[in-house]
């Protein structure tokens, strides 16, 4: 009875700690790209990208508006960088952007 009980504690405790354990964050996971082109006065930026997890988007070339257009000033065309996009207000936006080390 001790024996069985003491196996079921440690059962629970297995548990417990496989149920506490942290899912597998996808979260603020930075996507890596190169700038092929940078409008300034469009607020938009052309990025060959990689995957882009949370668009749910294969690699591929496109243009992304900027969260500032200030970002713009940091990276200029054949940089390599990476960067977070979300969908903002319907529309593909850059919302973090840094050259790559
Ligand atoms: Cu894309």
């Amino acid at each position: 009875m001790t024996k069985l009980m003491a196996m079921m504690a440690l059962m629970g405790t297995v548990t417990a700690t496989a149920m506490l354990s942290p899912p597998a964050a996808a979260q603020g996971a930075s996507t890596a790209g190169e700038v092929t082109k940078v409008d300034q006065a469009q607020g938009k930026i052309t990025l060959k990208h990689g995957p882009i997890k949370n668009l749910d988007m294969e690699a591929m070339t496109m243009v992304f508006g900027v969260a500032d257009p200030a970002m713009l000033n940091a990276v200029k065309a054949g940089d390599k960088v990476r960067f977070e996009a979300d969908r903002v207000n319907g529309r593909l936006t850059v919302t973090k952007i840094q050259k790559a080390k």
